[in-house]
């Protein structure tokens, strides 16, 4: 159980216009994941690719909404199996767009609350993906999932209503630098910790993350890791359909990552937003898959436990 993922593939296409995402979970086994954690002494069950359930909804009044009985049913699939695969292991969803966290999500504070835990979530996002269904102006459902799962109105019905909330005290968001006005409003109103790329530049990327760490060890809690292709700078990830200049480098999402691992915390993990169509030679699937092996603890060296004299012995 502990040493055990589950690599749950998401393709889910739903959350927005451009299509390709439904390749992302492809991508990422061709680029070596289940291997990766294996070399780490893991062991790995994949499921496959999953299929939405059939869900017959009635329009909402926006709209712009767009694919709501499919990303509906995807959020009724992927919550179920959420509970099901975090009782055998750390469940991994392949995505797919971010429209899958409405189901990984709620299905992981579903399960955390049966555990008699609280769930924390880190978003590592360009975007706060924090509309309501009526607030949207894209109709893009993949910016939505924070507001779901942290119960924000006008989600239910058609979407099912989450077993449990996550509290907004127990959401971080770390990488932000597109963020709509209706958005940045709600969050105003919230807990929601937020961290956008000037926080990141003034003060650096370990001091929120580490004080974010210490609040999830400190509840007791277990942690929901969600990370989108566009946290990076497109210029190391441009495969994704939403780039926006200004991202983390390299070596702060290794260290984010490795900070992670070192955590012990991390429960659950979503890697989304992958768009395959709009890679070069696979770079952005690879790096996707190296940062998720330096969560499962890929290491260069063991850190010291005093100051590195230049001797590893
Ligand atoms: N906030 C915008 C843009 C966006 C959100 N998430 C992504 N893009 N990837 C929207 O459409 O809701
Ligand atoms: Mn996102
Ligand atoms: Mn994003």
């Amino acid at each position: 159980m502990d040493k055990h993922i589950i690599l749950i593939g998401a393709p889910v296409d739903s959350g927005k216009r451009n299509q390709g995402c439904r390749m992302g979970p492809d991508a990422l086994r061709v680029a070596g994941l289940a291997a990766a954690a294996e070399a780490l002494g893991y062991g790995v069950t994949d499921l496959g690719n999953l299929t939405p359930e059939a869900a017959d909804v009635a329009p909402v009044g926006n709209p712009a909404v767009h694919s709501l009985a499919e990303t509906v049913g995807w959020t009724r699939t992927l919550a179920a199996e959420a509970q099901r695969a975090a009782e055998t292991g750390m469940p991994v969803f392949l995505g797919g767009d971010h429209a899958l966290s409405l189901g990984s999500v709620s299905g992981m504070a579903a399960y955390a609350k049966a555990q008699g835990k609280p769930l924390f979530v880190l978003w590592l996002d360009a975007h706060s993906d924090f509309h309501t269904l009526d607030t949207t102006d894209s109709g893009n459902l993949h910016g939505t999932p924070v507001a779901y799962v942290t119960g924000r109105p006008s989600f239910t019905p058609p979407f099912p209503a989450p077993e449990a909330v996550v509290p907004g005290e127990n959401v971080c968001m770390i990488g932000l630098r597109s963020v709509d006005p209706a958005e940045r409003d709600a969050l105003e109103q919230t807990d929601i910790t937020v961290v956008d790329m000037r926080a990141i530049d003034e003060s650096g990327i370990v001091a929120p993350l580490r004080a974010f760490l210490e609040r999830v060890e400190a509840a007791g809690g277990l942690l929901h890791v969600s990370l989108d292709v566009d946290f990076l700078e497109p210029a190391i990830a441009p495969a994704v359909g939403t780039t926006v200049p200004g991202g983390a480098t390299f070596r702060e999402a290794h260290l984010v990552a490795e900070l992670l691992h070192d955590s012990g915390l991390v429960r659950s993990l979503d890697l989304v937003e992958l768009n395959p169509f709009l890679d070069e030679r696979g770079r952005t699937a690879s790096l996707m898959v190296d940062l998720a092996a330096s969560l499962l603890g890929k290491r260069i060296f063991d850190r010291p436990t005093r100051p590195f004299t230049g001797s590893l012995k």
